[in-house]
């Protein structure tokens, strides 16, 4: 018991000091237009998120509680779901070629499932953490809690380049968490910040940086944890957080 009261008290720590402060570059007005909500189920800690047409992915988190969903975000009907087992916590998701690909956080797993019967195909291992997880049509890309984004090869896992995310200033950008490919752009949750990165897939660039602030109340917020969770579907980005309430369709604003 003393073990785990020093890990809890560890892991406060850390969070306490690599909490996410609003900087002098946060706007004065919202960096997003709310185009519509919907309902999220407060049980999911979302870990990957992603559109099939249509049909909204989402693979969640924690021991005995991880999950891959797929599902109509209008009205949350169930198109099928599988539980992991309890000795894998889930991470990020996407969908690649009739395939979809979960990560798994500390279990240097990746399973690939089929996407319409979402029975398990295959499983990859990998050196590592895995947090996030998308794809740019032909190839996968993944964070690990760190700056660098890894190009992975589909059929084997195995890396092909990786970037190094970083500003114009050279200010690298750690803690990448769940990821979108969108508009020719990858676009990343930053655990526990406040926005989403996007970042040019060639160079690691950070080529814009929004602020989703404000999207809840703040009852709402104290009873949720930190947001994660980007989906793209037509000129649109949803998101969402670990046990939100809610699912936002944005309009981003290029600044
Ligand atoms: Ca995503």
């Amino acid at each position: 018991m003393r073990t785990l009261y020093l890990i809890f008290l560890g892991i406060t720590l850390i969070a306490g000091c690599t909490k996410d402060k609003p900087s002098a570059d946060v706007p004065a007005e919202p960096d997003y237009e709310i185009i519509n909500i919907y309902p999220h189920n407060t049980s999911y800690f979302t870990q990957g998120f992603e559109f099939a047409g249509d049909t909204l992915v989402e693979g969640t988190g924690h021991y005995g509680n991880s999950k891959l969903i797929k599902y109509n975000i209008s009205d949350s009907q169930n198109y099928g779901e599988i539980s992991l087992s309890s000795g894998y916590f889930g991470e990020g998701i996407t969908v690649l070629e009739g395939k979809i690909y979960q990560l798994t956080w500390q279990e240097n797993t990746c399973f690939v499932y089929d996407y319409t019967d979402m029975n398990k195909l295959n499983e990859f291992s990998y050196t590592g953490e895995g947090w996030g997880i998308c794809n740019d049509g032909e190839n996968l890309i993944m964070s690990d809690g760190s700056s660098s984004l890894y190009f992975r090869d589909p059929s084997d896992f195995s890396i092909l380049r990786t970037i190094s995310v970083k500003d114009s200033n050279n200010i690298a950008y750690s803690l990448l968490n769940e990821l979108e490919f969108a508009e020719g752009r990858i676009f990343a949750n930053v655990w526990q910040a406040e926005y989403i990165v996007e970042i040019d897939p060639l160079t690691g660039i950070v080529t814009d940086k929004y602020y989703l602030t404000d999207l809840m109340s703040q009852e709402e917020y104290s009873a949720s944890d930190v947001m994660n969770g980007i989906a793209y579907k037509n000129g649109h980005f949803f998101v969402t957080g670990k046990y939100w309430p809610k699912i936002f369709e944005l309009e981003l604003k290029n600044k």
